[in-house]
């Protein structure tokens, strides 16, 4: 074994044991491919009122315009697929959100892989990654050889499904390069593009930003589009649907991190409960929820839409 091939190997059997599922490693550099079709999304307006997707656009398609000398992408999976689902009749919250804000939950689990790496491997510099920042996190791992887009335009894994979050380490340090993820495996099924009740999910693996579920109830701080309404079935922050009918997903299988355990009303909550939520309740059950971001008000002011 190289010292490359080791440091890979290390890296990766240090990923697994701090709860990551999957780890591939991607040569840093910029994404040709991607750079015209995000240039087209933001010119079709896809992005909506989400400014930040405009910001560092050349930052988004060059990681080594983040990190000074980068080298290799570290991309990296985390379960979020919960054990228990809430209640049939009630208003539903994408399962991503049911526990404590994964943000900050990786983010500690990644920065203790990167001291891992500087004790084991020596001065490497670096920076983690989780969602918020300009890194198109979805062809990471691809180009890691973690899965394929699928038609709803996220990631998907054989043997585990879609329900997992992406995160990223960026170093300057050279690894050595898993193999692109080059087969697609959605073949004829259209589920997700069929079931989606906004036509969010446009026929080219691309979905318009600005029609998505999760768009309107946690990004728009505005109000809801009176054009919208009846259209967002159940869901009252964030959506599942494209995922829920996705056939992959019959092989996700329960999470092990306690963090993302919901608080047990939020399971037993039913319609007539969200509708009479005071912010205390709100604040208990979303004590470290990423459900904070839309504070007490924007969850109401979602589940006002759906009721009137
Ligand atoms: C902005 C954003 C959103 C927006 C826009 C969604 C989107 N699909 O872009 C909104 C708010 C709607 C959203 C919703 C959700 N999101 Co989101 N989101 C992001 C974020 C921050 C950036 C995504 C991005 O760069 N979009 C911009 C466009 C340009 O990217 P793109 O889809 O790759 O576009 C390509 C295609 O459109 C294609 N294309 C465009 N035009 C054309 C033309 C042709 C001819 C062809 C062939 C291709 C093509 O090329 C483009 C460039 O590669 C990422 C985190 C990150 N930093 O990457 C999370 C992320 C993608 N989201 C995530 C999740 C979990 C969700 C939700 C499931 C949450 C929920 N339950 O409510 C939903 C799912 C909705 C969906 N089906 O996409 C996860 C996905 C994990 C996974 N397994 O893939 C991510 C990676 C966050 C994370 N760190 O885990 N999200
Ligand atoms: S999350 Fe919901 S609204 Fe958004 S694309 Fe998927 S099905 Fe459509
Ligand atoms: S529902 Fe079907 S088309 Fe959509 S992502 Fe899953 S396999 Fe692909």
């Amino acid at each position: 074994m190289n010292s490359l091939q080791k440091y890979s190997y290390l890296i990766k059997r240090e990923a697994k044991r701090l709860g990551f599922e999957s780890c591939g490693i991607a040569k840093a550099g910029f994404l040709e491919e991607e750079a015209n079709n995000l240039e087209q999304w933001l010119k079709n307006g896809y992005h909506g009122n989400m400014q930040y997707m405009q910001n560092y656009f050349d930052k988004r398609l060059d990681p080594r315009l983040l990190v000074d000398g980068a080298k290799s992408v570290i991309s990296l999976s985390f379960n979020y697929y919960p054990e228990e689902l809430q209640n049939k009749n009630s208003y539903q919250l994408a399962k991503y959100a049911y526990g404590e804000d994964y943000h900050y939950v990786l983010k500690s689990k990644l920065k203790e892989l990167i001291f891992f790496i500087q004790n084991e491997i020596g001065e490497v510099n670096g920076r983690v990654f989780v969602d918020s920042a300009p890194v198109l996190e979805r062809a990471w791992a691809q180009k890691s050889g973690l899965g394929w887009r699928g038609k709803h335009s996220l990631l998907i894994q054989k043997n585990k499904g879609s329900f997992f979050f992406l995160a990223e380490l960026i170093l300057d340090l050279e690894l050595e390069y898993d193999v692109p993820f080059k087969t697609n495996h959605c073949g004829k099924c259209t589920r997700c593009i069929d079931a989606c009740p906004t036509q969010a999910i446009l026929p080219n693996n691309t979905v318009d930003g600005s029609k998505c579920i999760s768009y309107f109830t946690i990004e728009l701080k505005d109000e809801l589009p009176a054009t919208m309404k009846g259209k967002f079935e159940d869901w009252m922050f964030g959506c599942d649907i494209c995922q829920d009918v996705c056939p992959w997903n019959r092989f996700s299988k329960p999470h092990s991190e306690e963090k993302f355990n919901p608080h047990q009303d939020l399971l037993e909550m039913n319609n007539k409960d969200w509708q009479e939520i005071t912010e205390a309740v709100f604040k208990k059950v979303f004590k470290k929820s990423a459900v904070k971001r839309t504070k007490f008000a924007g969850l109401k002011r979602n589940i006002n839409f759906l009721r009137n």
